[in-house]
């Protein structure tokens, strides 16, 4: 009887064991980076023209590595003479690929298209809080202007080829 009782609680053991290891597992591949690739163009957000800014920040919750920040203080002017307002100033992509941009600042910011006072409607990111994330997909060759709606002084570009 007893030992009957130990093999079972061996077999429990290794049971416990067993699902403990594939939860674990779960919760390893849930969290790769990999998964969140940004590169991974969605079809939902295939057209900057229809993309909902809303829904492609809920899509940014987990590691995700940004390929334009704003950084800190951008919000005070002088950003724009060593052009590091949005970093890089400058960021060339494939035509099909997405661009994943980062408020890394404690101010609001937007990413526009167009140029202060002549927003080209294009897209919109509306104000992204600190660290609040911002992605789209560009399917069109050509040069995008982009700026934020609260500070003149900063602007870039996103060429996509
Ligand atoms: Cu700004």
């Amino acid at each position: 009887m007893i030992k009957k009782i130990i093999t079972l609680a061996i077999i429990l053991g290794i049971s416990v064991t067993v699902i403990g290891l594939s939860f674990s597992g779960m919760i390893f591949e849930e969290s790769n980076p990999e998964e969140s690739n940004p590169e991974e163009s969605n079809p939902e957000e295939s057209n900057p023209e229809e993309s909902n800014p809303e829904e492609s920040n809920l899509q940014n919750d987990f590691l995700i590595t940004p390929d334009v920040v704003m950084p800190t203080k951008v919000s005070r002017p002088g950003c724009d003479i060593e052009d590091i307002c949005y970093i890089p100033s400058e960021i060339v992509v494939e035509k099909g690929n997405s661009v994943t941009w980062l408020n890394e600042d404690s101010s609001f910011h937007s990413v526009t298209s167009g140029v202060y006072g002549e927003p080209t409607g294009l897209f919109d990111s509306g104000y992204l809080d600190p660290y609040e994330y911002y992605t789209l997909s560009f399917d069109e060759i050509g040069t995008y202007d982009y700026y934020c709606t609260l500070h003149p002084w900063m602007f870039a570009q996103v060429i996509v080829e």
